[in-house]
């Protein structure tokens, strides 16, 4: 997979993409990742990329002109590369979003700061927007990185061969079953006896009911879509009349 960031400072990305994951997933050649300087694709002598905004108002705006002119030049003759521009009014990025651009051989993301892009970058250069959720940062490196790092975990080889990504509570449309290692007690808290007995079929079915605890806990909106058996219907039916009881 091949990701072409356009941002101000290609700095930003040397901490998450030179450790870890991201890392060896770049020495392995599973993932390339190509930083792009916006202000070298200016052509007056001040090096602009920002102006006030036509009707006044506060902030800044970025310019159309180095931002398209950076983003073409990347683009190349590549039309199949989705040009993705990070903003607070994208779609929200979910884990199925990130599974949408983990198909792509290739994406570009734009990174903009200030108040915002000049409105006819989108109309020529950009085919996505997307939110990494509600709440608005300085700048859409931070919202990239996150991008980067959901996708580039999807792509097979890039976690171990035993870490399917497909796994993953997001991915089965549950949360996380609780996780113990070593020690077997700890504070008088000890590990729950069925995952130090051995019996594997017993410990698939009391992570998917804690999985599914949690969830009813914690996120009830994803139950909505979770795919549960017969069983494990009974079982949060049970949950939910519990609840009930204690709350009554
Ligand atoms: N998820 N921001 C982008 C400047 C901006 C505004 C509009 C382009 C168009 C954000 C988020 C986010 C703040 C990044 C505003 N650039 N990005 N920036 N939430 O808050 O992605």
């Amino acid at each position: 997979m091949e990701i072409d960031i356009l941002t101000l400072f290609p700095a930003m990305f040397d901490g998450p993409l030179t450790e870890s994951i991201l890392k060896r997933a770049q020495e392995n050649g599973l993932l390339a990742v190509r930083r792009h300087d916006i202000r070298a694709y200016t052509t007056d002598k001040h090096h602009s990329v920002d102006h006030t905004p036509y009707g006044g108002g506060g902030g800044m705006v970025m310019m159309v002109e180095p931002l398209v002119k950076a983003i073409e030049d990347v683009r190349g003759t590549d039309d199949q590369a989705p040009v993705v521009l990070l903003t607070p009014q994208g779609r929200v990025f979910t884990q199925k979003v990130a599974q949408e651009l983990a198909q792509h051989q290739r994406f570009i993301l734009v990174c903009g700061r200030y108040e915002g892009v000049d409105e006819r970058v989108r109309q020529t250069a950009i085919t996505d927007q997307i939110s990494i959720g509600d709440y608005v940062l300085t700048g859409g490196e931070l919202a990239a990185m996150v991008i980067i790092d959901a996708v580039a975990r999807l792509i097979p080889g890039v976690l171990g061969a035993r870490w399917a990504a497909e796994e993953d509570s997001h991915a089965m449309g549950l949360l996380e079953y609780p996780h113990y290692t070593r020690p077997p007690i700890f504070r008088g808290m000890a590990v729950p006896e069925v995952l130090l007995a051995g019996d594997h079929a017993a410990v698939d079915t009391w992570r998917r009911r804690e999985a599914i605890r949690r969830t009813w806990k914690q996120r009830p909106d994803m139950l909505l879509t979770a795919d549960l058996s017969e069983a494990e219907r009974w079982f949060l039916a049970d949950l939910a009349e519990a609840d009930a009881m204690a709350t009554d």
